[in-house]
């Protein structure tokens, strides 16, 4: 609504670093030419855009091709949403798109039947079937990926409570996954995410002063819900961040916040990154998995919650508390880095996936480095490119800073 009131206003739709090429023909047309840059990490998209009937969409048929585990495909379609994202205008026609990286036959195709008759046969038919719908459902446990899922889906399996029905054998994150299942598939909210910010401050201040606490993915580029919350942590003191995580976790266990918590000591950006691998201090990196006991009460600390007020059904038919229950599940993830490699960790910590793949991939194919949540090497020069702040990084890269609100690719 924000985009028809801005429009029928009369003011310009915002047009980010955009190059106008010409203008629209007809003046009353917001339909600028653009020049689109081809890597994500050249552009600026905002959270809110204009064409969310076409990149959900191709956003469908992203999330299948990584259920039947197919990289390149979903990696086209994201870009393509991606770069539909990034436009400062509707789309309404397909000329509009002829300039534009990116596209491919694929998306073009399913592009122009959205324009032509409102939907897309394809996104459709995938968004109705079983094999997607139960994916869907699967991967929806925590601790579930798309390999478990499609075996257990040729077994014949569909939901969560089949998995319980049949005594499936499941690992303690999977458990906890089940347990949990409703409350980690219901979005965590701004508010939820800001008392457990004052939760984990809180924690990491008692055993460590002077630590500092930054929240990453998606609340820190603007988003007003996520899956979970992220955090990443560090110390200005080189060093004293060393073997943090399991006294953070001590600390919220015997406060009774954590419901599940597995700690990592090598996240999976380490291990893809093999490159850019900076040989000692990588172990130091570590990653906590966990799950948040929240109580409502704190999340609603205006209103007063009593125990009676907990159920579902209230006078005015709605429901006080989440599942009837004083308390909801919340998946937090927090990431402990050595203070030298905060900006690479903060940089890399804070997405959009797509938005860090194509930064990753601008650093190998046009600048000959690469680069990691912990490290940019510069293969030319065989060394390590320091950076204190994500717009060093930028400037190694050659690239114009985007800030995070910018970085929802
Ligand atoms: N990340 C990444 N590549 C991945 C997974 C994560 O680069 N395969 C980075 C980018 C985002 C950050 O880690 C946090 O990950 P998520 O929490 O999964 O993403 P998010 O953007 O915070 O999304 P959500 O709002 O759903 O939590
Ligand atoms: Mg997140």
């Amino acid at each position: 609504s924000w985009l028809t009131e801005s429009m029928a206003s009369g003011n310009p739709v915002p047009i980010q670093d955009w190059h106008r090429l010409k203008t629209s023909p007809k003046p009353t047309e917001v339909t600028p030419a653009v020049i689109m840059k081809s890597y994500a990490c050249q552009r600026r998209t905002p959270l809110k855009h204009h064409n969310s009937f076409l990149t959900e969409a191709l956003e469908i048929l992203a999330e299948n091709a990584e259920f039947s585990e197919n990289e390149g495909r979903s990696v086209a379609f994201r870009r393509s949403a991606s770069v539909l994202k990034a436009l400062p205008y509707v789309v309404r026609a397909m000329n509009e798109l002829k300039d534009l990286p990116c596209l491919g036959e694929h998306s073009l195709r399913v592009i122009k039947e959205i324009l032509e008759d409102g939907t897309s046969s394809e996104v459709e038919s995938t968004r109705q079937s079983e094999q997607f719908q139960a994916m869907k459902a699967l991967t929806g446990v925590f601790g579930v990926g798309a390999r478990t899922a499609d075996r257990w889906f040729r077994e014949g399996l569909r939901s969560p409570e089949d998995l319980i029905r049949t005594g499936q054998k499941l690992n303690h994150a999977q458990q906890a996954g089940v347990q949990y299942y409703t409350d980690l598939n219901t979005p965590v909210t701004e508010k939820e995410a800001m008392v457990i910010s004052d939760i984990v401050e809180k924690a990491v201040k008692a055993v460590l002063p002077g630590a500092i606490i930054t929240l990453t993915g998606g609340f820190r580029r603007g988003k007003e819900v996520g899956h979970d919350v992220d955090f990443l942590i560090t110390h200005p003191e080189e060093g004293a961040e060393e073997r943090l995580m399991p006294k953070i976790v001590n600390w919220l266990e015997d406060q009774g916040l954590l419901l599940y918590q597995k700690t990592t000591r090598n996240s999976y950006l380490e291990s893809k990154d093999g490159p850019a691998r900076p040989p000692s201090n990588m172990d130091r990196f570590e990653r906590c998995f966990s799950i948040f006991k929240l109580e409502q009460a704190q999340v609603n600390s205006d209103t007063r919650l009593e125990a009676s007020s907990c159920n579902f059904g209230t006078t005015d038919g709605t429901q006080e508390c989440h599942s009837g229950s004083s308390w909801r599940a919340v998946r937090v993830d927090l990431v402990v880095s050595p203070y030298s490699q905060f900006a690479f960790a903060t940089l890399g910590w804070t997405g959009s996936k797509l938005f860090e793949r194509e930064l990753r991939r601008w650093a190998g194919q046009e600048k000959g480095m690469s680069l990691s949540s912990h490290a940019l090497y510069d293969s030319k020069q065989q060394r390590y490119l320091h950076a204190i702040s994500e717009e060093d990084i930028f400037a190694h890269l050659g690239l114009e800073y985007i800030p995070p609100s910018e970085r929802n690719a």
